[in-house]
């Protein structure tokens, strides 16, 4: 088949998945930062991942209401783990995110082809990007094959996959 073919079959992404009556709830929990495509080698939207060996993340419920907690424990190659804290600001009947202190910046969450797993598009001034999370360590072949075909047919060519070849970074509590 075509490339057409493909990206009007196969590769378009499409929100139809996520469940509007429990967002954003079955979002809840842990996470782990699979691939992510941007437009060309010399994009910026790859920076912050470059010296990223594996991230998990983690979201909880804020609060204050309409809020998202986002934490992240990024494990860098030279092996130190940073903590990060993002607050997402959620909007009545959107699943669009706003990120608190980030006003230029959009996520847009899109289905992903197996069960446990997201994607997301952030966009702002300098970036847009799309995001593969799952909630497992690992995703089938496949699911990753699916997440560059869509890269691809939104024109982002560029894949970098979290090379995931150290120890995952602990949160408090676990
Ligand atoms: O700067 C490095 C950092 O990795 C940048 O990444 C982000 O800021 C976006 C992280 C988003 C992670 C979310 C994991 C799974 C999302 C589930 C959907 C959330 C809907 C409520």
């Amino acid at each position: 088949v075509d490339l057409f073919t493909v990206c009007e079959e196969a590769g378009k992404l499409s929100a139809g998945e996520i469940n509007r009556l429990e967002f954003p709830s079955q979002y809840f929990g842990s996470w782990y930062f699979i691939a992510a495509a941007a437009a060309g080698p010399g994009d910026p939207s790859l920076e912050a991942f470059t010296s990223m060996d594996n991230t998990r993340f983690r979201i909880q419920e804020d609060l204050q209401p309409n809020r998202l907690l986002l934490t992240a424990r990024i494990r860098a190659n030279n092996g130190s783990c940073m903590p990060r804290e993002w607050i997402y600001l959620v909007t009545e009947g959107s699943t669009d995110l706003q990120t608190k202190g980030r006003t230029d910046r959009i996520t847009e969450l899109f289905s992903c082809t197996c069960p446990d797993c997201i994607i997301l598009q952030e966009t702002d001034l300098k970036v847009k990007r799309l995001l593969l999370y799952s909630r497992s360590p690992q995703l089938p072949e496949a699911c990753v094959e699916d997440f560059k075909k869509a890269a691809s047919c939104s024109r982002l060519k560029e894949i970098l996959l979290l090379p995931q070849t150290q120890e995952y970074c602990e949160f408090q509590g676990n």
